[in-house]
């Protein structure tokens, strides 16, 4: 069977082959799709609203159930940022390394006690003609004083998941696939995901 992602991003998109390859499941991003898809603007106020965004839209075009996945960073000393703007933080065209720039001087000089932040992941499912379903997961944890780190994308390298002294881009796909935010979303997922 095959799933279809709404999602551009090529970091998301490899950890959803992970976990739907265990349930026997084909996810295909976007970037796989052989029909150009518009892209859509998120321009909800909310990490529901821009999930249900992505997946709706993506699935009234293909006429197919649809997951997407709207996740960021919550920062407890920055009032929550950079939360929905995660991806565009250092601009529109900002980039992974740009964004993680901005955080670790935002935060310079709060210590350790004060960096407290946790990850989203809110899944919205869109399936024609009924309800979308929405999941959402969170992964606690602080932010590093530098970024270490090659594995992962977005802000792993500066982050450190409550428990460990390592940031999530020094832990492998594996060990972050058993405790990240997209993983409690997808748990969350299993009896619809035995019944696609
Ligand atoms: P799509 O909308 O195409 O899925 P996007 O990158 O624009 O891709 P979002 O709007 O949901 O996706 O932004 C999420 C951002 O939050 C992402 O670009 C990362 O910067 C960050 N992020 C989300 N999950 C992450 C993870 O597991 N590790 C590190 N950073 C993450």
């Amino acid at each position: 069977q095959e799933l279809v992602i709404a999602t551009k991003n090529e970091g998301k998109a490899k950890e959803f082959k992970d976990f739907f390859a265990r349930y026997g499941i084909k996810a295909l991003s976007l970037l796989e799709l052989n029909d150009e898809v518009p892209d859509i603007e998120e321009n909800g106020t909310t990490f529901e609203e821009n999930a249900a965004l992505k997946a709706e839209q993506i699935s009234a075009i293909q006429s197919t159930p649809v997951l997407a996945d709207d996740s960021g960073l919550i920062i407890d000393s920055l009032n929550g940022r950079p939360g929905i703007y995660s991806a565009r933080y250092a601009g529109v065209q900002s980039n992974d390394q740009a964004n993680i720039e901005k955080v670790l001087d935002e935060l310079t000089g709060v210590p350790i006690e004060k960096r407290d932040a946790r990850f989203i992941c809110v899944l919205a499912i869109a399936i024609p003609n009924k309800p979308t379903i929405f999941k959402t997961g969170f992964c606690e944890g602080k932010i590093a004083f530098t970024a270490e780190g090659k594995n992962g994308f977005g802000y792993d390298p500066i982050f450190i998941p409550s428990g460990y002294t390592k940031t999530m881009a020094q832990l492998s796909s594996g060990e972050k696939n058993k405790i990240s935010h997209r993983y409690h979303a997808i748990q969350q997922l299993e009896e619809w995901i035995k019944n696609i």
